[in-house]
């Protein structure tokens, strides 16, 4: 297993800025995906741990201190927290890779845009105005953006230092207190940032961590009466339970439940910048990217030409026990191991290539070898559903028609690729595409805390990123004033 120099989080939640064991005492065993081990615990918290959690929220926010800090002293505090993300970079990272199993240089990029989500919606927490608008004479009127209250966030296992970042750095940015739900099977990193929070300061009960499981922990924190906003990321069949539960509780949320994405390569694409891209869009992280590039769109006329290209470079791709060269490391869990295997084995198209396991990695790692697939049936269940894997599904198409409708033809609505030099139909095809982000000529799966994401569909609604997010970790009020 990768070595790791990071001191290891307790089993412990953090509440009302303390560490504290769950109620009832119970912990859950954590392993590494590199070699299916045990080696440290999380507490296994239940809903009065919860409670207590959110309890601590809404005192924070309520008139506690954290309520009494200026904007500019709230982004002061998250500044800080970014650059002691910086600074414990490398011990970080080595955690996040024992305990999701990301190759090393994953989780090193990870680290920085963790600490970047902290600098950039630091910098942004008095930079949100409001407005006048004008009205009847006699009459201000103000339009302030209030934050909502105490926010509870649910985030996955698969980026859980950038989730914890992404989902709670906007909220705090606008002055709510926070209630996060890590993910089962990989949250130490999100703990150790906690521990990072306190360190620089952060009053009690602004930062709230509970681990557990998602029916449990999870299913508590977004039922809890005294939570006002939820953001989740995860699964879609979650995400509905998400949505019923706020409407329940008369709240909002914002849900981000994957995609299956694709790029559209025509015919006069530079193929020679398609291809890494292309490959890299569906390995990083194992294909466990909300935005992975999973079904590539190729014209007719390259399509042979893109796949022996595509063929030789998968058949290349190893995965390993995510050292310093490995593109490719295990899979999160041995369910998510199975879940991928069962896709490929079961899938209803012509397989291409398959990459390999490297020999010497660890017996009881949760490897899968990539796998490349086409040409697939636009409407097959593997050109469909999103696997959440190494599987790429190729499709060809005729023109630009065809490829619109064929992109446009899933469930799922978060990103899309566009390939080709031909100005007009980057721009035509941008308009048509049907989801929450569309890069022309690259595809950054992931990338950009600057940029709008989110998707439509079952990929979910809302936006994170950008000052996207810090609307909707905000509401309108507005303030008519009769000075008449
Ligand atoms: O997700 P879950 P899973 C997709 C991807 C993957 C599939 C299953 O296709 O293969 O979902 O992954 C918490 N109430 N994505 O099962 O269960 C859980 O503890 C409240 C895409 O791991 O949705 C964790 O913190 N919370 C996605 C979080 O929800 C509950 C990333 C996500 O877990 C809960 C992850 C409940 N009843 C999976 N049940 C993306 N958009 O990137 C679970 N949770």
């Amino acid at each position: 297993m990768t070595a790791t120099n990071a001191p290891l989080p307790r089993a412990l939640n953090l509440i009302d800025g303390k560490w504290v064991p769950a109620a009832s005492g119970k912990e859950m065993d954590v392993r590494s995906p590199i070699d299916g081990e045990v080696f440290t615990k999380i507490a296994d918290s239940g809903p009065e741990d919860v409670d207590a959690a959110v309890m601590a929220a809404r005192a924070a926010f309520d008139g506690g201190p954290w309520s009494k800090l200026t904007a500019a002293e709230r982004g002061r505090l998250m500044v800080r927290l970014g650059n002691r993300i910086l600074e414990e970079a490398e011990a970080l990272a080595r955690l996040e890779t024992m305990d999701n199993g990301k190759p090393i240089k994953q989780s090193r990029a990870d680290m920085i845009a963790t600490a970047r989500y902290f600098e950039y919606y630091g910098g942004a927490a008095d930079k949100v105005h409001g407005e006048v608008i004008p009205f009847l004479n006699g009459y201000n009127v103000q339009v302030f953006r209030e934050p909502h209250g105490v926010t509870g966030h649910i985030i996955p296992w698969n980026y859980p230092a950038q989730m914890f970042g992404r989902s709670i750095a906007p909220a705090l940015a606008m002055g709510n207190a926070t209630v996060l739900k890590p993910a089962e099977d990989a949250c130490l990193t999100a703990l150790r940032i906690g521990e990072l929070a306190m360190e620089v300061g952060f009053p009690a009960g602004a930062i709230n961590i509970v681990t557990g499981r998602g029916e449990v922990a999870g299913k508590a924190l977004s039922e809890h009466r005294k939570v006002d906003f939820l953001s989740f990321t995860g699964s879609p069949e979650v995400g509905v339970l998400i949505q019923t539960a706020a409407a329940r509780n008369f709240i909002g949320c914002t849900l981000e439940l994957g995609g299956k994405s694709p790029q559209i390569i025509f015919d006069d694409a530079d193929l020679d910048a398609v291809y890494p891209v292309l490959v890299n869009a569906i390995i990083q992280n194992g294909g466990q990217t909300c935005s992975a590039g999973s079904r590539v769109l190729l014209q007719r006329g390259i399509y042979d030409k893109v796949m022996a290209e595509l063929k030789t470079r998968f058949e290349a791709v190893a995965a390993s026990d995510s050292g310093e060269d490995a593109v490719l490391g295990p899979l999160i869990s041995a369910r998510q191991k199975k879940r991928v295997e069962t896709y490929i084995a079961e899938a209803d198209a012509p397989l291409v290539a398959r990459g390999t396991v490297a020999k010497g990695s660890p017996e009881g790692g949760y490897y899968v070898a990539a796998a490349l697939f086409g040409p697939c049936d636009p409407n097959s269940r593997i050109a469909q559903e999103e696997v959440f894997g190494p599987v790429l599904c190729a499709i060809p198409f005729e023109d630009e028609a065809e490829a619109i409708r064929i992109a446009n033809g899933t469930e799922y609505g978060l990103v899309a690729g566009i390939w080709t030099r031909d100005g007009g139909r980057q721009q035509r095809v941008a308009k048509a595409m049907h989801c929450g982000q569309v890069f022309i000529n690259g595809y950054g799966a992931g990338g950009g805390i600057e940029l709008p994401f989110g998707g439509i569909r079952k990929s979910g609604h809302g936006r994170e990123k950008g000052f996207a997010a810090l609307h909707e970790f905000s509401h309108i009020k507005t303030v008519v004033h009769n000075h008449g």
